[in-house]
C-alpha cells in the first residue's frame, strides 16, 4: 500500500472514531505530535508535585497532611501512566526524563508559581486541577488508545483534586478575618495563571488545528478556556469571593462570560524559562534525580539477576 493510501485509511480510522493503537500504521507527524503532549502531560504531572510538596510538612491538621500527600502521589501515578503511554510510541523513557531535567522539554506554565500561604493548596486543587481536568476530560476521547486510557483513570482521581480543593476554600472562606483575605489573595494570584494553562489564543496555536483533525484534541484552547470561565465564574460566588478580572461580565447574547485579556508576554515569559520558579523546579527535579540513581542502578541489577534466575530454571528444566 503507498503512503498515500495508508494515510487515507488512517485518517478513515479516525473519522470513524476507532482508536489507533501501538502496533497501527501512523503518520510520523501523529506519534511525534503524540509524544510531544504527551511526555509534556507528564512533566507536568512529576514538576506539579513540587508546589504541592513544599506544604505536606505544614498542613494545618493531620487530615489536611493525609489529603494532600494523598494528592501529590496521585499525581507522581499521573505522570508513570502518562510516561508508559508515551513509551508505547517508541520514545525512551530516559530520553523523556534527560529532556525535562535539561530544560529542553516543555511542562504546563503553572507550575512555576511559587506557593506562599496554606490557601495556595485550596487554590490548586480548585483551579489548577479544575482546568487541569476540563482538558482531560475531553483527552478521555483522544485518538491514541493508551492516551485515552490513561486519562479515563487520571478524571477519576482529579475531581477528587478538585473538589477537596473548593472544600478546603470554603472552609477558610467562612473562617477569621484573616483566613478570608488569605482565601482571596490565594485566588487573586492563580487565577490568571490558571487561564494561561489552556495554551495560546487560537489564532496563535501552531498544533491546534492539525490535533483537531487527528482528534487529538476534541477541543480548541480557547473553548475549553471559555468552558473553565464559565464554570468558576459561578462557583466564585459560592465561596463570597471574586475573581480579579474587572471585564469579567455574563453575555446573554453569546450565552457565556465575558473576560479580560490574559497577559501573553508574561504566559510566553515563563513558557521559555523565565517564570518566577523555573530554575528551582528545574533545579529540585535533577536533584532527586541524581539521588535516586542508587535506586534506579539497583532496580536494573535485580531484573538483571531475576531474568538470570528464570533463564537458568528454564534451562535446567529443559534438560531433565
Ligand atoms: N505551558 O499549539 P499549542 C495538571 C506550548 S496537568 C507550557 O496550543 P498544544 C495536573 C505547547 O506545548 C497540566 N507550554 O499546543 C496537576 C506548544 O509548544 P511546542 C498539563 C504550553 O499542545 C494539577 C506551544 O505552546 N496538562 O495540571 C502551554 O496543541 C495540579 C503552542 O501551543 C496537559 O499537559 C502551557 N500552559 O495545546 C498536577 C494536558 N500551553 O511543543 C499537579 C495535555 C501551550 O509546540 C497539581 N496537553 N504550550 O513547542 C494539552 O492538552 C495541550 O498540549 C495544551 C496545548 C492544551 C496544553
Amino acid at each position: 500500500m503507498s503512503v498515500h493510501e495508508l494515510e487515507a485509511q488512517f485518517q478513515r480510522k479516525i473519522d470513524a472514531e476507532v482508536k489507533i493503537e501501538p502496533r497501527d500504521w501512523m503518520p510520523e507527524a501523529y506519534r511525534k505530535t503524540n509524544i510531544r503532549q504527551i511526555s509534556q502531560h507528564a512533566h507536568s504531572e512529576i514538576v506539579g508535585m513540587l508546589p504541592e510538596g513544599n506544604w505536606i510538612t505544614r498542613a494545618p491538621s493531620l487530615k489536611r497532611k493525609a489529603i494532600l500527600l494523598a494528592k501529590v502521589q496521585d499525581e507522581a501515578g499521573h505522570g508513570l501512566y502518562l510516561y508508559s503511554a508515551a513509551e508505547t510510541l517508541g520514545a525512551a523513557r530516559e530520553t523523556m526524563i534527560d529532556d525535562l531535567n535539561s530544560g529542553k522539554a516543555k511542562y504546563s506554565s503553572i507550575f512555576n508559581y511559587p506557593t506562599l500561604t496554606w490557601a495556595d493548596m485550596g487554590a490548586i486543587g480548585w483551579l489548577v486541577d479544575g482546568a487541569a481536568i476540563l482538558n482531560q476530560v475531553m483527552l478521555c476521547r483522544t485518538s491514541y488508545g493508551p492516551y485515552a486510557r490513561a486519562n479515563v483513570r487520571i478524571c477519576k482521581e482529579e475531581s477528587f483534586h478538585q473538589r477537596q480543593g473548593f472544600e478546603s476554600l470554603l472552609v477558610l472562606s467562612k473562617g477569621s478575618a484573616e483566613q478570608k483575605a488569605m482565601c482571596q489573595d490565594a485566588i487573586d494570584r492563580w487565577w490568571w495563571p490558571s487561564l494561561m494553562m489552556f495554551g495560546p489564543k487560537d489564532s496563535e496555536s501552531t498544533n491546534n488545528d492539525q490535533s483537531i483533525h487527528w482528534k487529538i484534541k476534541r477541543k480548541t484552547n480557547d473553548e475549553l478556556r471559555q468552558q473553565f470561565v464559565d464554570m468558576i465564574a459561578e462557583q466564585v460566588k459560592l465561596l463570597g469571593m471574586t475573581l480579579p478580572d474587572q471585564h469579567l461580565k455574563w453575555n446573554a447574547e453569546r450565552q457565556h462570560f465575558d473576560f479580560g485579556e490574559i497577559n501573553w508576554e508574561e504566559f510566553w515569559n515563563v513558557v521559555k524559562g523565565n517564570g518566577p520558579c523555573n530554575k528551582q523546579r528545574l533545579a529540585a527535579r535533577n536533584k532527586a534525580h541524581d539521588e535516586g540513581a542508587w535506586v534506579r542502578a539497583a532496580a536494573v541489577a535485580y531484573a538483571e539477576k531475576s531474568n538470570e534466575r528464570s533463564q537458568n530454571n528454564h534451562n535446567s528444566w529443559a534438560a531433565a
